[in-house]
């Protein structure tokens, strides 16, 4: 085709750079290529060039601005100043106004089996096919700079770059949202961010305005028994499971639809941190998460989710006691079982920060033929907001051509021009039909991969209003609440207890205890013991102020009922495998003297198992072993701290064991590790750092598997047969039932 200029940059090898990208490349048949040269046209690369103006003019002085002599003032001809300061002084965009903190990576998607029963969507048919991905990750109410660690629901955003366009799946590690229409959006943001007045707090939801506006809408109790437990302090972004929240549709070639739900099932298994151990980790690496991610991709231990789908056959669609649009509800998997149909690995970190995950730009209307929308209220009205943000955001309607955000197929249609527009754009004609042109470009038939929406039959009044099928509001989040174990219910009951603690207002926390004594009553009289409140009488009706103004309270009365299913154990994560301890991080604690075999045979066999070890030490660099062996240490007391590791191991080795036993750093770190309910590991020859601990007593004279099990601390005198027990004891992630025993005072 003539007109074939689209927005692709020539590539140094030729053709286009972006037609290169991806698994396979439809011209040249090349096989995948995991590290991606989508971005190559892009990149800049200063090793080995002299410097140059933005104009190309080769720069001779960059450490002085022209001056009238020596000690004059600085001359307004500075050209080379004036371009410097200029863009510096232009550097920032305005953050996102959600999601705002962020942290992103590439990599690629693979089938498993083709579903042409369900989609026509190529990338879901072709098992041959490695489909490229960036995905990032995000917290919800904080700024670019704050915590990765808050109390928040994580954004889970993977952009498809399809052969037949980009699919951007936009989803949270919760598989429910906190607001049944779109509408309420700017309502529920304002009130959850920094309180206007005085801009605090950061990065919290426990604060008077969002508990005020949760206590008046009972349509957000599921969503918030998910932000009270601990998926909202994950582990780790690799550690956490991804939804696409709303119901969406499927396709197929036939024209015949299904209802779809996506998840993403961590291959790591879903884990997550103490409360205490969060907040700690906040004041002592913010950047925890995106530092987890990036170092497991520089470390080449990728992060792998594998693609679910729950379907529903379209004639399905009333078969539920909950109305399946409603964004409020989840489908629980012992009703309809989530087939894992493909895999995502993340294998690839970005080169740059701001020009890749900064600049990504989601959107849940980006789809490809073969998945389409359903009428989902929340859906709809974010099918507006997306493109919308980053007019302002990205400063144009041109960010569709920023590297990160173009599709790897060529771009043809008419429009033309805007802010910073990229696309050289050959020829006269811009508007169809044309004859100059040939009419081109020409619209594809549905038979050439031409997007064409299902042809859903709607006749309805134009209404505002709720579907009275909208109207239960307990039934699941009883059933979340259920399907938690001991240990994630007690997390429940002192979160909601930090929380309202936090807010002043008692007549917003009565209201709340009212909301949550619909869902479980020791939940709400635990909450209401910390609070010194009592749970009102009477919370049959909560209060309900998400009302139109003329309308009938009596339409919006909550459905008070059961849930479908008891219990739903996969909504749980102390069912998650325990099988495994890859990448996990284990702290040896260390100082000079150490048995450097009690040292190497359980690092070796922990690395193995595919853990990283972290040795640490009083001071930095390296500690002398008893046969005076320089051995390294990753950090000291000083720069390390229990809560960035999933274990600690204390070697034997006299003078070392003196050492870490007189420590208070060093013993802080167990008793920390301890109280965070973590594995931890003593060779028999510390037995005097055991000693200095508060856990003493409740270290056993000898382990075995079973009280491995039961209480995570391991002791033994033969290294390999120590270290087959903490592996085991570290699989296990953590032992709550610690915590029964009051808490240690670390
Ligand atoms: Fe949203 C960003 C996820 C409801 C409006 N949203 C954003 C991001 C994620 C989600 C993961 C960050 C994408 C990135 O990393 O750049 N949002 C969700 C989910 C929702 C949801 C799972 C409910 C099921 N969002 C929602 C509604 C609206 C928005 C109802 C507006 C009516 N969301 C936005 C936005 C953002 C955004 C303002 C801010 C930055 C951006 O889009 O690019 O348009």
């Amino acid at each position: 085709m003539k007109e074939e200029t689209g927005s692709q940059p020539k590539s140094k090898t030729g053709g286009t750079g972006l037609a290169r990208h991806g698994s396979k490349n439809p011209a040249d048949g090349q096989p995948a290529n995991a590290k991606t040269e989508r971005l190559e046209p892009f990149i800049e690369d200063s090793s080995g060039q002299l410097m140059n103006t933005n104009t190309g003019v080769k720069i001779n002085d960059d450490q002085n601005s022209l001056k009238a002599g020596e000690r004059g003032a600085t001359l307004l001809e500075d050209f080379i100043l004036r371009e410097k300061i200029t863009h510096f002084d232009h550097e920032r965009i305005p953050e996102r106004v959600v999601h705002a903190r962020g942290s992103g990576a590439h990599g690629i998607f693979k089938l498993y089996e083709p579903l042409g029963e369900y989609t026509k969507a190529q990338f879901l048919n072709d098992t041959s096919v490695e489909t490229p991905v960036f995905v990032r990750f995000s917290t919800v109410a904080g700024s670019r700079g704050s915590t990765d660690l808050a109390r928040d629901v994580r954004g889970f955003a993977v952009k498809f770059y399809t052969q037949e366009g980009n699919f951007d799946l936009v989803g949270n590690n919760m598989p429910v949202f906190f607001i049944q229409d779109a509408t309420k959006f700017p309502d529920l943001i304002h009130a959850v961010k920094p309180e206007p007045d005085n801009e605090m707090p950061q990065a919290a939801s426990a604060h008077d305005t969002f508990w005020d506006f949760i206590s008046v809408m009972p349509e957000s109790t599921h969503m918030i028994m998910w932000l009270m437990s601990d998926r909202a302090i994950p582990r780790s972004y690799r550690m956490m499971e991804g939804f696409g929240v709303h119901s969406f549709r499927l396709v197929n070639a036939e024209g015949k639809s299904c209802f779809v739900k996506f998840h993403w099932k961590p291959l790591l298994g879903v884990h997550s941190v103490a409360w205490d151990e969060a907040q700690n980790i906040s004041g002592k690496d913010p950047d925890f998460h995106r530092r987890d991610l990036w170092d497991a991709i520089e470390n080449g231990n990728f992060p792998e989710w594998e693609l679910g789908l729950q379907i529903v056959p379209e004639e399905d669609e009333f078969k539920f006691d909950f109305d399946l649009l409603d964004p409020t509800k989840l489908i629980p998997e012992e009703l309809v079982p989530v087939r894992r149909v493909g895999k995502m690995t993340l294998n690839r970190n970005p080169d740059n920060f701001f020009a890749e995950t900064e600049q990504s730009a989601f959107h849940v209307g980006h789809v490809v033929p073969g998945i389409d929308f359903t009428n989902d209220p929340l859906l709809q009205g974010r099918l507006f907001s997306y493109t919308d943000t980053q007019l302002i955001r990205l400063g144009g309607p041109n960010f569709q051509e920023i590297p990160i955000n173009r599709p790897v197929v060529p771009v043809h249609n008419n429009q033309r021009d805007g802010h910073m527009r990229q696309t050289i754009n050959r020829g006269k004609v811009s508007y169809g039909p044309n004859s100059l042109g040939n009419n081109f470009p020409v619209q594809a038939k549905a038979s050439e991969g031409g997007y064409a929406s299902y042809p859903e039959r709607i006749d309805a009044h134009k209404v505002r209003a709720r579907s009275k099928s909208f109207l239960d509001h307990f039934s699941q989040a009883k059933l979340f609440f259920n399907s938690q174990s001991d240990a994630e219910k007690k997390h429940m009951i002192d979160a909601f207890s930090f929380e309202l603690g936090k807010v002043r207002s008692n007549e917003v926390r009565e209201r709340m205890l009212g909301i949550v004594s619909m869902v479980d009553k020791r939940l709400a009289s635990e909450v209401a013991s910390a609070l010194g409140l009592t749970v009102p009488k009477n919370p049959k009706r909560p209060m309900n102020r998400s009302i139109p103004a003329d309308a009938d309270p009596a339409d919006y009365e909550p459905v008070v009922k059961e849930p479908s299913v008891p219990v739903s154990p996969a909504l749980s994560m102390a069912t998650s495998p325990k099988d495994s301890i890859s990448t996990r991080k284990i702290a040896f604690l260390a100082a000079d003297g150490v048995d450097g075999k009690s040292l190497s045979t359980v690092k070796t066999a922990l690395e193995k198992a595919g853990a990283v070890v972290e040795v640490i030490a009083p001071r930095q660099n390296f500690v002398l072993s008893e046969t005076k062996e320089q051995l390294p240490v990753n950090h000291s007391l000083l720069t390390a701290a229990s809560v960035f590791y999933d274990g600690v191991y204390v070697p034997g080795g006299a003078n070392s064991v003196a050492a870490i036993a007189a420590n208070g750093d060093a013993v802080h770190f167990l008793n920390e590790a301890f109280k965070h309910c973590k594995a931890i590991a003593f060779d028999s020859a510390a037995i005097p750092v055991i000693e200095s601990t508060y856990f003493a007593n409740k270290v056993p004279a000898e382990s075995t598997d079973e009280s491995v099990l039961r209480e995570g601390i391991v002791i033994g005198n033969k290294a390999s047969t120590l270290a087959d027990r903490f592996i085991l004891a570290l699989a296990q992630h953590r032992f709550w039932d610690r915590e029964k025993s009051g808490k240690v005072p670390a």
